[in-house]
């Protein structure tokens, strides 16, 4: 019975405290793993619709707003750079970096453009922008996920 009480408490304060894992991190860095989103901050693909027919070869513009777009290089607040993520599924966790890999995209020296080279198919590309340490924003700065259709 007492093991269940302290268990219980242990489970109120990691809750508390809302990014177990992180913690000792946290203590000393607090905003850079959990960097707040400046009210009314978006970002979008400019003019790529979801349901689009594209190429083998796209290029793809990001936009942002009420938020600077920076080098990875930059840790001042309210800014970061933009990730493309690639028929990912599950969204970034909160509290720590986005996997850099070929299905996460970083556009780290502040770019808002590139031009991809997929597979003919279906793919979903989603936005999703993050701090100077690639951590996402809370609430997170992402674009709706659209899909196109590769030829
Ligand atoms: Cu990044």
């Amino acid at each position: 019975m007492r093991h269940a009480k302290l268990l219980a408490a242990g489970i109120v304060l990691s809750g508390a405290a809302f990014c177990t894992a992180a913690l000792a991190a946290d203590a000393a860095a607090p905003d850079v793993l959990h960097p707040k989103a400046p009210p009314g901050a978006k970002v979008s693909f400019d003019g790529l619709k979801d349901g689009a027919t594209v190429g083998p070869e796209f290029t793809v513009t990001f936009l942002a707003e009420k938020i600077a777009v920076a080098p990875s290089t930059d840790s001042k607040p309210n800014t970061g750079h933009h990730h493309l993520l690639i028929d990912v599924k599950d969204p970034p966790a909160a509290g720590v970096p986005i996997p850099n890999d070929d299905t996460h995209k970083h556009y780290g020296k502040g770019q808002t453009t590139d031009t991809l080279h997929l597979s003919p198919g279906d793919h979903t590309l989603q936005l999703e922008f993050a701090n100077a340490a690639h951590v996402p924003f809370e609430p997170r700065i992402e674009s709706k996920k659209i899909t196109v259709h590769v030829k």
